[in-house]
């Protein structure tokens, strides 16, 4: 109503975007070896953010080469002087997030109050977590702590960069190894701004190193002889190509992949709460989340009421600039990711689904997908197949417990799911038969740096969080 207090937007203004930046290498910014350079755009205006320095093999090796150098010095100081830096990593990141939040929610499309809210606390939390750890790996003083692999190799996608960067970054500098981060082609400007909160922190040189590119730094970075451990996240396609290119190597690897995780409602949930978990489980971060509940799994009994109310809610989301505080959907990452949602969408039309958006008027600029459910699905469709990635849901219907469960288990991923119900017996009951990595009751997308993460079958191997997330980083 006209009565509504509506705070201002967030103002870009907060942060200082320069009209260029270099790669990361060695403790200083630098022109790509070939001179190339690539833009990145604001995805719910399309406007130019920045021209950044594009890597290619030239510059991949001597990133690694730095990488490697430092590691001698880094790998040899004690716990308890890395988490020094760690600290004051995680510290600045706090003092700093206004303007990381701005700067991420401009580069990457997501509604600022999920950039100031979810992803840059939890960034500063991964720093702190993994900073405790690094002096409690075993008894430095008796030789006996495990030691670290070398030099980190990672690759990160676009959905939630900055704390992509943190869970690769975090553990593998209290460990004791040095990195060379690659950062999606859409989205490099929060990893070379954390690079000048390296700098800030005194961390030294060599230590970090970012370079951003596109696939083919990618690929060399993966493929890189001296280095020892590799780290992705991102497609299965590209996981299963890393994987082919480690094979034979003594690289250490870990993959973080697709998902199509299911939120299943049994019929004694508290609807409203339930609806609240859907909501989030899709459209955070316009579904583009590789654990998110893109399958609704419903029993048949609570349908058409669970419906009603999932439609209401959907019609109170706000779509629009996703500076602005009260806005819930913001843009899609990039033309090329809303091509394949809405070529996805198309798909569960012409397979028979029965579509249905919220009254919602999308910007003339800009990327944007409205929010969408389909109904009527079946298992057969490549709605309820394939990875959308994208604020699309699929709902599909079950009587009994184990049927939810087989449908649930039916999909060649294995991250994430989440169940509805007020039984507690249910809940272990049916969580323990999901293959997933990731089972949440009574709630959805709830993270924290001391749980481990990661999935089961085509979503990968490893996981990072938690004690876990220390091991793929050492040799024990
Ligand atoms: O992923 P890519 P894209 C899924 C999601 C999405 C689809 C495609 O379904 O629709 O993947 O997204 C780098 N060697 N996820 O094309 O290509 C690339 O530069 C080494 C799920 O963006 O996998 C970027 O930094 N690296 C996912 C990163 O890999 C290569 C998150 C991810 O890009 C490479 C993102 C190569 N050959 C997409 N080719 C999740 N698990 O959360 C590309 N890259």
């Amino acid at each position: 109503s006209a009565f509504e207090y509506a705070p201002a937007p967030e103002s870009r203004a907060v942060v200082d975007i320069a009209p260029s930046y270099g790669l990361f290498i060695d403790g200083e910014f630098a022109e790509a070896a070939e001179g190339k350079v690539f833009k990145t755009v604001s995805p719910s205006t399309e406007e130019v953010l920045a021209e950044v320095a594009q890597a290619g093999e030239a510059d991949v090796d001597r990133a690694v080469k730095a990488a490697r150098k430092a590691f001698q010095k880094w790998s040899a100081l004690p716990g308890a002087e890395r988490a020094k830096y760690l600290f004051r990593i995680a510290r600045i990141i706090q003092e700093r997030s206004r303007e990381l939040a701005v700067l991420e929610t401009l580069d990457n499309g997501k509604p600022i109050r999920e950039t100031r809210d979810a992803d840059l606390p939890l960034v500063a939390a991964h720093f702190f977590y993994y900073a405790g750890w690094a002096d409690k790996l075993g008894h430095a003083g008796f030789g006996t702590e495990p030691k670290p692999l070398g030099v980190a190799g990672q690759v990160i996608p676009w959905n939630f960069p900055l704390l992509m960067l943190a869970w690769k970054i975090a553990p593998a500098l209290a460990t004791g190894n040095t990195v060379v981060l690659k950062p999606a082609e859409t989205t490099p400007l929060s990893a070379l701004f954390f690079a000048d909160v390296c700098r800030q922190a005194g961390l030294p040189r060599g230590v970090v190193n970012i370079v951003p590119g596109y696939g083919d730094a990618g690929a060399a970075l993966v493929g890189h002889p001296d280095v020892n451990k590799v780290a992705f996240t991102g497609s299965t396609a590209v996981g299963k190509e890393i994987a082919r290119t480690v094979a034979g190597t003594r690289k250490k690897l870990t993959l973080e992949l697709g998902g199509k995780g299911a939120n299943i409602v049994f019929d004694d949930a508290p609807i409203d709460q339930a609806v609240e978990g859907i909501v989030s489980g899709i459209f955070f971060n316009q579904g583009q989340v590789c654990c998110a509940g893109s399958r609704l799994l419903v029993q048949e009994s609570v349908h058409d009421e669970l419906l009603d109310s999932l439609k209401r809610r959907l019609g109170t989301l706000r779509l629009g600039d996703p500076l602005d505080k009260n806005t819930d959907i913001g843009a899609i990452n990039s033309a090329e990711q809303l091509a394949r949602i809405t070529a996805l969408a198309e798909r569960g039309e012409a397979e028979g689904a029965e579509r249905w958006s919220p009254a919602c008027e999308l910007p003339a600029s800009g990327y944007w997908f409205a929010p969408t459910l389909f109904t009527n699905v079946s298992q057969a469709h490549t709605i309820a197949r394939d990875e959308i990635f994208g604020p699309v849901l699929s709902v599909l219907t079950f009587r009994t417990p184990d049927e939810a469960v087989a449908k649930a288990n039916n999909t060649p991923y294995g991250l994430s799911a989440g169940i509805w119900t007020e039984k507690g017996s249910r809940i272990l009951a049916v969580a323990n038969k999901l293959r997933a990595g990731v089972v949440w009751s009574n709630t959805f997308n709830k993270f924290d740096p001391t749980s481990p993460f990661g999935g089961y079958k085509e979503s990968g191997f490893g996981r990072e969080g938690g004690r876990h997330g220390l091991e793929a980083y050492l040799d024990v």
